[in-house]
């Protein structure tokens, strides 16, 4: 048992003062989990003897979630941002091989020891601002070799780092070179899922609905496999076009849909009757130079929860900081810090699955972030200037 004191808390709880606030806290941990948290003046007298940890007045809030990233990757896609400045669009380089299909040769060529320093290195920049768990997919592989390396990779990041890691597989990202959509669901991207699956290396199912990857009835064939095998499910949808990939989140009861900047009312709606969570990319709104905006004015009249992440990934979203991200869905897409933090907190989770984190609350993993801040619209302000002193991951103080 430990007290932590001296501290303030956002609680991100729902219902009560913004951010769940509670000036002049203490939480108390048993083990990894939060045993109680309050105002420190109402500190149950059981507790009062424990070990103490002075905060220093800091700022705690749970720690971060980035909810949907790719950052397990080979290869280098600088050239084409070169080729964007002068003009050429990411659907044109996609179209001509460049794009999803150059990292994938890139991911093929690396050896899974390769592929795991890097992707730590990545990962060092996400805890480094407070993070303590990541959604990784796979889906620059395109064989079945590939995507179960890659998904191999993500499954042992958390035997080098505190941190949770949660598996998606994303077979369905790309059309490889030569083969077509339909023969390769059949034949390499279902295979790919079922054996990854069987190796106990999927934990959700997402996939790319758009002109340049996979259409909206291509999804449900997928998505149809991973119902079978008991998976959830995710979508990139309404990314840089609509094709109806809301309608498909709300076929099979997706966790979440993901960019969303083309979705329109109907597709809001639908979002609504599944439960789930619009997940704002604003990393690949800026670097595409994206003009469109997802409409975070009918999230909120229709209750969508939004949640916020990296899409750290080679192409669209070379991304690798949360907290950059919270600052850009305030000034690029309009939330408030206070949405901004819930959608690196509690809504981040809720787009993973997760009831066991997301919040400070009794009972919950004590999964905690300390800032050198006073107030949590701070977490959103700075840019570039990360205010974390530590981070607590399952209990464990770093
Ligand atoms: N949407 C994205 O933003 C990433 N994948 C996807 O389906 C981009 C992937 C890339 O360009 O490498
Ligand atoms: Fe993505």
């Amino acid at each position: 048992m430990r007290v932590l004191e001296n501290l303030d808390v956002a609680t991100m709880v729902e219902g009560g003062a913004p951010y769940g606030l509670i000036p002049d806290g203490a939480i108390v941990l048993d083990g990894t989990q939060v045993a109680w948290v309050g105002p420190q003046a109402e500190l149950p007298s059981d507790w009062q003897g424990c070990e103490r940890v002075d905060l220093g007045g800091r700022l705690v809030t749970p720690a971060l979630i980035d909810c949907h990233t790719h950052l397990v990757f080979a290869g280098s896609r600088v050239r084409e941002f070169e080729m964007r400045l002068n003009g050429a669009s990411y659907e044109e380089i996609a179209r001509a091989g460049g794009g999803i299909l150059s990292t994938v040769i890139g991911t093929r060529e690396a050896s899974e020891a390769e592929l795991l320093r890097d992707a730590l290195s990545r990962a060092d920049a996400l805890i480094a601002e407070g993070v303590s768990t990541v959604e990784v997919k796979s889906g620059y592989g395109l064989d079945v070799e590939t995507e179960l390396k890659m998904l191999r990779v993500a499954r042992q990041i958390p035997q080098h780092r505190d941190l949770s890691v949660t598996c998606t597989f994303l077979g369905a990202h790309a059309v490889p070179k030569g083969m077509n959509a339909e023969v390769y669901l059949e034949d390499v991207c279902l295979p790919a899922l079922r054996q990854a699956h069987a190796e106990g290396l999927v934990d959700a199912v997402d996939g790319f609905c758009e002109g340049i990857a996979f259409d909206a009835d291509q999804m449900r064939k997928v998505f149809a496999v991973a119902r079978e095998l008991g998976l959830p499910v995710k979508l990139h949808s309404d990314q840089l076009s609509n094709i109806g990939g809301a309608q498909v989140v709300e076929d099979f009861a997706a966790l979440s849909a993901d960019h969303v900047e083309y979705i329109d009312e109907a597709g809001v709606e639908c979002l609504k009757r599944a439960g789930a969570v619009a997940t704002l990319l604003p990393g690949a709104f800026y670097f595409l130079k994206e003009q469109q905006r997802p409409p975070v004015d009918l999230f909120r009249k229709h209750g969508v929860p939004m949640a916020l992440a990296t899409d750290w990934n080679p192409g669209s979203s070379p991304l690798g900081s949360l907290l950059l991200t919270m600052n850009m869905g305030c000034t690029l897409f309009g939330m408030t810090p206070a949405e901004a933090l819930a959608g690196t907190t509690r809504i981040a989770a809720q787009a993973l699955g997760f009831t066991d984190r997301g919040v400070v609350a009794e009972g919950m993993r004590a999964d905690l972030a300390v800032w050198d801040a006073e107030h949590p619209a701070e977490l959103s302000f700075h840019i570039g200037f990360n205010r974390l002193h530590s981070r607590i991951h399952g209990g464990r103080i770093d």
